[in-house]
């Protein structure tokens, strides 16, 4: 059994998806956080001493955190699901290489658009902090979306464990209506996988919204 420790819409929803495309057994455990707007000491002292949701317990008892190595991990486990191309498969490393870019160069840009007063010790310095963040998001969304063209998901013809985590940060758009004006594509990319029965049944739970 897996314990997925997250919150609804946050990056806990594409590794909830994935553990249902996948077929997992798992349960969910919300990460309420307090009035200090920090989680539980529990979570803090035994799953996660940063703070942030995902967290994902092995069935071994181990804890996972990083929401794209989950991603990369779980695929790996269910080969026969067809959800990442094989180490050996051609287009392992155009994988690879997505999903790190979705991980380490939107996700962050999210959080500093977000949570822009963490990323500045000026107390009027939040605003610069989330009007560059703001263009950043532009300019990434703008790389995914030349990356994805005219294709069906973002390795081709194939849906994979890549195609959830780029539905789930187009989702943190600042506004989502415009990102989805600005690149149709992403927006019908949004709606496939959506559309998915697991991913469906994970993200009702979520309330990811249709636009
Ligand atoms: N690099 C981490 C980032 C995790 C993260 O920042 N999670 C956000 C939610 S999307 C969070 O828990 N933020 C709460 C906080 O920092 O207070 C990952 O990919 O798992």
């Amino acid at each position: 059994m897996y314990t997925l420790y997250g919150r609804p819409a946050t990056g806990s929803a594409a590794v909830e998806a994935l553990l249902e495309e996948l077929g997992l057994p798992y349960r969910l455990e919300n990460v309420a956080k307090g009035p200090d707007g920090r989680p539980s000491a529990h979570y803090l002292a035994n799953i996660n001493p940063l703070g942030p949701v995902p967290a994902l317990k092995l069935p071994d008892g181990s804890v996972m955190t990083e929401s794209a190595a989950m991603m990369i991990y779980l695929a790996d486990l269910v080969p026969g699901a067809n959800l990442a191309p094989l180490p050996t498969h051609p287009a392992r490393g155009q994988y690879l290489r997505v999903m790190l870019f979705l991980a380490a160069e939107i996700y962050p840009a999210d959080l500093r658009l977000f949570y822009s007063d963490r990323y500045t010790t000026d107390p009027d310095g939040a605003s610069g902090v989330k009007k560059a963040a703001s263009a950043e998001m532009d300019r990434l969304f703008d790389h995914l979306a030349n990356m994805l063209g005219d294709k069906p998901f973002l390795l081709g013809e194939e849906f994979s464990a890549l195609d959830l985590y780029a539905a789930m940060v187009a989702s943190w758009a600042e506004s989502v209506p415009v990102l989805f004006t600005r690149h149709p594509n992403i927006a019908q990319h949004y709606a496939r996988v959506k559309a998915r029965p697991a991913t469906a049944r994970a993200w009702a739970r979520n309330k990811m919204m249709d636009y």
